[in-house]
């Protein structure tokens, strides 16, 4: 399971093979397209925060920044860098609390960047861990979750093409590593085990409920009963466009016929809508459309039972 962190280290000292003094080409340590101005960090204001200029770097990159020896990040700066060369890993470490919510904001072509990144976050034993990549929703990588205890962290980015030839100074980076407000409410979080349908909580009408999809096999499951034929059921999920990286997988199953409920639409997050033909338990499975999960892959469960209109 430790791929990750191995393909990491696999990559131990190569940084050192591309950063011999005296070879001509690129020097890694030609500063980066940007001014070097240190800047306070804005005042939050509550409002939705403006894009920063590209021009202002806190913090630049010092190589080697490798996974066995991260650079110490400040959260709440720009940090700035470059993937110089192929197998340029760029690795950082910082420590957060249990139930701090972070978020992690990576740049690269919205700025002019020739760059892909590929942007991971982990600790050491990989129990906690997002691999994520620019897509075609999105050219940046934006991401907000939640700690479930104190962890050292390391936040790393490295070009999605390891070995090709996409590098130099065209290939800059941001990064910003912020604590972030809760952007959801719930109620109260899933109770693990919940696996199985036999495992499933039962949950009221009106619950908001914070769970997480700890691998990408794993499921969770839900209950909840309907009194009255005819009631309209609404049961959706925030989590992708809250900046979860899961891309969220429900569906809905009637405990009586067995009949299952799926999303019609194709939107990120979830949603089921559906009158209930008969009254009884519903079963709602939570699980994981990309099969990717881990700690961080988090979603917050809305249930709403609508009785028949008179
Ligand atoms: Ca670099
Ligand atoms: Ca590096
Ligand atoms: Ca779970
Ligand atoms: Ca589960």
């Amino acid at each position: 399971m430790h791929t990750l962190f191995i393909w990491l280290l696999s990559c131990k000292g190569c940084g050192q093979c591309w950063y011999m003094p005296g070879v001509s080409g690129v020097s890694v340590t030609d500063p980066p397209p940007f001014d070097t101005v240190i800047e306070q960090p804005p005042e939050d204001t509550g409002e939705e925060e403006e894009l920063p200029p590209s021009s202002v770097c806190d913090y630049e990159e010092e190589e080697p920044n490798t996974a066995t020896d991260p650079q110490p990040l400040v959260l709440e700066h720009w940090m700035c860098g470059v993937f110089g060369q192929a197998f340029d890993f760029d690795v950082f470490g910082f420590e957060a609390d249990e139930g701090t919510w972070l978020r992690v904001w990576v740049r690269g072509s919205s700025l002019g960047s020739a760059a892909n990144p590929r942007m991971f976050v982990l600790d050491d034993d990989e129990e906690f861990e997002i691999d994520e990549t620019d897509s075609e929703l999105s050219e940046e990588i934006d991401r907000t979750f939640k700690l479930d205890e104190d962890r050292e962290l390391v936040v790393g980015l490295a070009e999605q093409q390891l070995a090709g030839d996409n590098f130099g100074p065209d290939n800059f980076w941001r990064m910003r590593v912020s604590i972030a407000k809760p952007p959801v409410r719930w109620d109260y979080e899933e109770q693990e085990p919940n696996d199985d349908l036999s495992e499933a909580l039962l949950i009221d009408n009106g619950d908001r409920v914070y769970g997480n999809i700890e691998s990408g096999a794993s499921n969770d499951w839900f209950a909840v009963d309907v009194p009255e034929a005819g009631s309209e059921v609404v049961i959706t999920t925030d989590s992708s466009t809250f900046g979860s990286p899961l891309n969220t997988e429900i569906e809905v199953r009637n405990e009586a016929t067995g009949d299952v409920t799926v999303p019609t639409s194709r939107t990120r997050d979830r949603a089921v809508d559906f009158i209930a033909e008969e009254a009884g338990i519903y079963a709602i499975r939570v699980g994981s459309y990309s099969e990717k999960g881990s700690i961080p892959f988090w979603y917050v469960l809305d249930v709403s039972v609508n009785a028949p209109a008179e």
